[in-house]
């Protein structure tokens, strides 16, 4: 808002300095009490703010960016992330990396944004994507594979952020089939991989990750409160969130070249000791219906395999998992 943006450049004129509330309201052209209403949505976007009786406000600590400085310094990995689309507010990133791919930027090719307003998910579900607080990014990639090996990438993605978690947070999530990462039952973690192919050949795949970093249990809207989780809620602690896009870019470029050199195997060992459905019983939602079962496992080409009362395997492609007490 102007209201804000007024804030934030009087507290830069300020240079460190306290701005009393009433010098505030003075600049600004409003009320004390709007003054303060906008200083505490500062405090919720991770700017660290002092208010001392008689002196009034000043800014210590401006959020952490995952602006294309903090992500560059210190990357390892020599494709990931090598060239970087870095945007304050934008409607999803899966749409800016699908304009790039069609555009023919390079494999690694990331896009990532501080705020989504229009995040998406599977079909036509929304993910919601708050300011300075999570990670909001698509990677593109461009293997030589046919599109069918496409699901793969969800869960080869799917274990290098756990991975990176763990690292970086030394949490320990687990991964739902196929896209969820969840901590104590709720969501941390989604992630969306959308294809650009032609009938036999790939030519982009878009991996989209979501993941919520540092938001306070207050700050997730009511209808989320009770299924999403943060690393911060979960650890006590902010984390930064560009080092955890560099250990994910890491991660990933290493588990995408060992699929590249020796195939799914080595990748379906790893994902099935994440896995936290395995069996347990579940109930697939499909497009098409409902199948319960135990979930006895993956196939090598990241097919769900669910075991029904009567002894039967059956296949999923796509649904969503309800989990079984
Ligand atoms: P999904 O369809 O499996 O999950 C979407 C559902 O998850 C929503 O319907 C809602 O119930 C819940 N949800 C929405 N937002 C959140 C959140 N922040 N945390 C936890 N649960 C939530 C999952 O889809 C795939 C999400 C991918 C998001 C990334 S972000 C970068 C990229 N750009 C973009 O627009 N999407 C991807």
């Amino acid at each position: 808002s102007t209201t804000r943006k007024r804030l934030l450049e009087a507290f830069s004129a300020a240079d460190g300095e306290f701005l009393s509330g009433q010098a505030l309201a003075e600049i600004i052209g409003c009320s004390r009490t709007a003054i303060w209403k906008h200083i505490e949505e500062l405090r919720k976007d991770g700017f660290e703010l002092e208010a001392v009786r008689r002196k009034g406000y000043r800014i210590i600590t401006t959020p952490e960016k995952v602006n294309e400085n903090e992500i560059r310094l210190g990357l390892q990995t020599k494709v990931l992330g090598q060239s970087i689309h870095y945007l304050e507010s934008t409607e999803s990133t899966q749409k800016i990396a699908h304009q790039l791919a069609m555009e023919g930027c390079p494999e690694g090719t990331l896009v990532i944004a501080e705020e989504q307003v229009n995040g998406r998910g599977r079909l036509t579900r929304t993910w919601y994507s708050p300011k300075y607080t999570g990670i909001w990014m698509s990677l593109v990639l461009r293997p030589k594979l046919p599109p069918i090996m496409a699901p793969q990438f969800t869960l080869i993605a799917a274990v290098a952020v756990v991975q990176a978690i763990e690292e970086v947070c030394g949490l320990y999530p687990g991964i739902k089939w196929p896209n969820d990462i969840l901590m104590g039952g709720r969501k941390v973690t989604g992630i969306l991989t959308e294809l650009q192919a032609d009938s036999d050949r790939i030519n982009a795949i878009i991996i989209g990750i979501g993941i919520n970093v540092n938001q306070e249990k207050e700050d997730f809207p009511e209808e989320l409160r009770h299924i999403a989780t943060s690393l911060f809620v979960e650890k006590g602690e902010k984390i930064s969130r560009a080092g955890l896009v560099q250990c994910i870019l890491l991660k990933l470029e290493k588990y995408y070249q060992i699929y590249m050199d020796r195939g799914f195997a080595p990748l379906k060992i790893l994902w099935e000791s994440y896995a936290l459905s395995l069996g347990k019983n579940i109930i697939a939602h499909t497009l098409t219906g409902k199948i319960s079962g135990r979930a006895v496992g993956i196939s090598d080409e990241g097919v769900l395999k669910v075991e029904d009362g009567n002894g039967q395997i059956h296949d999923i492609y796509s649904a969503d998992i309800e989990m079984m007490p």
